[in-house]
């Protein structure tokens, strides 16, 4: 125990035992630990080309962490894994130190995603995911993945996708996705973050900043579980900036359900903004969302659009939209909302987007912005 490398290598060959231990205990093989078991299972891959990248990925078992070289990487094939690690011994795709590292479809075959996993335990950080054909990055039926500080930009179908039931305690921190966009379908589909076409609890998004992509900046259509959403920006989605003559792009800031799916996700201090829909709508889903202290300013439609939902809304705020603060329905729940009786609308400090567009800081948190805050410690988003 004398030094670094050696407790951590101590610590490691215990934790494999334990994992071999536990999935014997729920009815797996037997697994052993063979000479040299602990080396293999917490083995770490440096890349530096694609075959490379793409040859660790399609390897990849629990306690595999591969780490990208800087550079711009080409995959010839969807990058794609249906391997899982466990909470102990997890599977990490990540950029080397602080490089800077972009992962590029544009030479993928028509229709292929970019990367796709279908296992569990998962941690990506670090990486852009960008020009895919289709979807940017899908991760499908994966519990416990962590996906930080990830880029998908200008994909050709959503940027980053959850799906599948059994998507559980995934968390997605500081996701920025932004132009993505379907050519083929006239920008319909193509979400920045897509939580869609499953089940599962304990998913949470939170820093992330969904933008200018030709849909919806979050969709959840057909989730039929809670998801938390905290702390994200939403803005300027469903324009069309692609000159698409048949443009059939969305454009809701937060869509919070759809196609019959019943889920009471907990939206707190969000914002939406330049949305060509509204803010932050249900979107027919019938469930009890909760959503407190979000702030819609500037969209097209409505702020908050919950006619059929039994929502409960409170301290929020609505400024600017076009068609009104707030579309509430009878089973809503409405409070202290600038909406409501008796509250006032605070002033923004400033309505000028431009930093909320700036780097982010050195953790990958939001950028630094006065943008639509307001000081009020009881109503409206903080933004940060
Ligand atoms: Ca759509
Ligand atoms: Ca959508």
């Amino acid at each position: 125990m004398s030094s670094t490398t050696g407790r951590h290598r101590r610590t490691r060959t215990i934790t494999v035992a334990a994992a071999v231990a536990v999935a014997a205990g729920a009815g797996g093989a037997y697994l052993g630990l063979a000479p040299g078991g602990a080396d293999a299972a917490s083995s770490t891959v440096v890349v530096s080309t694609t075959a490379a990248l793409q040859s660790a990925v399609s390897g990849a078992t629990a306690g595999t962490t591969i780490q990208l070289r800087a550079g711009t990487y080409h995959p010839t094939a969807t990058l794609k894994s249906t391997a899982s690690g466990t909470s102990a011994a997890r599977i990490t795709l990540e950029a080397y130190g602080s490089a800077k590292v972009k992962i590029d479809g544009s030479q993928l075959a028509s229709g292929s995603w970019l990367a796709g996993i279908y296992g569990s335990y998962w941690t990506v950080q670090n990486l852009t995911f960008q020009n895919s054909p289709a979807q940017g990055f899908v991760a499908t039926s994966s519990t416990g993945g962590i996906f930080k500080n990830v880029v998908t930009a200008n994909n050709g179908d959503s940027g980053f996708t959850l799906r599948g039931d059994g998507t559980t305690n995934n968390l997605i921190q500081n996701l920025d996705s932004y132009g993505n966009y379907d050519a083929a379908t006239h920008g319909q589909n193509a979400d920045g973050l897509a939580i869609k076409f499953g089940s599962g609890t304990g998913n949470k998004v939170t820093g992330a900043r969904l933008y200018n992509n030709s849909d919806d900046g979050m969709d959840l259509w057909q989730w039929a579980s809670p998801v938390t959403i905290d702390h994200n920006w939403s803005f300027g989605n469903g324009k069309n900036r692609w000159s698409d003559t048949a443009f059939e792009g969305n454009g809701n800031g937060f869509k919070l359900g759809g196609g019959g799916a019943v889920a009471a996700h907990v939206v707190n201090n969000n914002a939406a903004w330049d949305n060509t829909l509204h803010g932050f709508t249900e979107n027919s889903n019938p469930g009890a969302i909760v959503l407190n202290r979000n702030t819609a300013y500037a969209n097209t439609d409505d702020g908050f659009y919950f006619a059929t939902s039994k929502a409960r809304l409170a301290r929020n705020l609505a400024v600017s939209n076009g068609t009104g603060k707030a579309d509430l329905g009878s089973s809503t729940v409405s409070a202290a909302n600038n909406w409501d009786a008796g509250t006032a609308t605070p002033s923004f400090v400033s309505t000028d987007a431009t930093t909320a567009y700036g780097t982010r800081g050195s953790s990958g948190s939001l950028p630094a912005t006065t943008f639509l805050t307001t000081g009020s410690t009881t109503i409206g988003s903080t933004m940060n």
